[in-house]
């Protein structure tokens, strides 16, 4: 009877100690599944993109800015003939462009270093103005915006684990930290605002992240090695991404890609 009772303590607790091992594994990487649609590849050879911003026009044209300095610009692809900057406007040299997005009809460019916001036309991307980055915020790295209680809020990330959030002035309304589980994601760079989820990627990594902004918790980790391998590019990482409200699928690529994917994050 004893050693019956004995028998069941230990299995009782090597049950609690592989539950407690394998629920904290999946706690750290909740892994979210994905499938891929359309790919279609660029002219990287002759026209290479330092992919920095990309966010949907409307249903077949996307916005995109790109870096590095003397090299900077922002343009529209369509995806019926994505080798054709159109609209292209380049930045000064002393300029290196960051995440983009159409903003209550306006389109908005980040820089990195040089604090500077550029504003646009929406239909031609001629130049309107520029806008100081609010110094509370380290740099400029990506740019988003979702719509609050009729209220439209801008979205920024800068390198640290913070996503800022700003008026449509803006003027800094808080800074939310974004945890995995406990630890702070640091790098957070791209970012993408859909059906009330962000999507950012860290720089240097493979993977997006699906985040409920508002408690500054990652929800979901899509890893995307498979693709990064594919794209070749020693010189660019992952970065882009753009969803397509009406195909309800994320386009995504990365710095200097040859190709931009179509993708069903689940
Ligand atoms: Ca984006």
């Amino acid at each position: 009877m004893i050693k019956r009772m004995i028998a069941l303590i230990i299995l009782i607790a090597s049950a609690n100690s592989q539950m407690g091992i394998e629920g904290k594994f999946l706690q750290l990487k909740p892994t979210g599944s994905y499938q891929y649609l359309k790919r279609i590849y660029r002219d990287n050879a002759n026209n290479p993109q330092y992919t920095q911003g990309f966010t949907f026009l409307n249903e077949d044209t996307i916005l995109e800015s790109a870096g590095l300095y003397k090299k900077s610009g922002i343009h529209y692809i369509n995806l019926k003939n994505v080798n054709k900057l159109q609209y292209r406007q380049n930045l000064d040299d002393k300029y290196f462009g960051e995440g983009c997005d159409i903003i209550n009809n306006k389109v908005y460019q980040l820089t990195w270093l040089e604090r500077k916001i550029f504003v646009y036309e929406k239909e031609d991307l001629q130049y309107i103005g520029q806008i100081d980055l609010h110094p509370s915020i380290k740099e400029g790295w990506g740019l988003t915006h979702r719509v609050q209680n009729g209220e439209t809020q801008i979205l920024i990330s800068d390198g640290t684990s913070k996503i800022h959030i700003l008026n449509e002035d803006f003027e800094l309304l808080k800074s939310i930290q974004i945890l995995h589980v406990t630890i702070p994601v640091e790098y957070l760079n791209e970012l993408e605002y859909a059906n009330g989820i962000l999507y950012a990627n860290q720089y240097g990594k493979t993977h997006i992240f699906a985040i409920d902004l508002d408690k500054g918790k990652v929800l979901a980790k899509y890893n995307f090695a498979n693709l990064v391998k594919e794209a070749n590019r020693p010189d660019g990482c992952l970065n882009g991404i753009a969803f397509n409200q009406k195909t309800q699928t994320f386009w995504i690529t990365g710095k200097n890609w040859p190709f931009i994917q179509e993708v069903k994050l689940n």
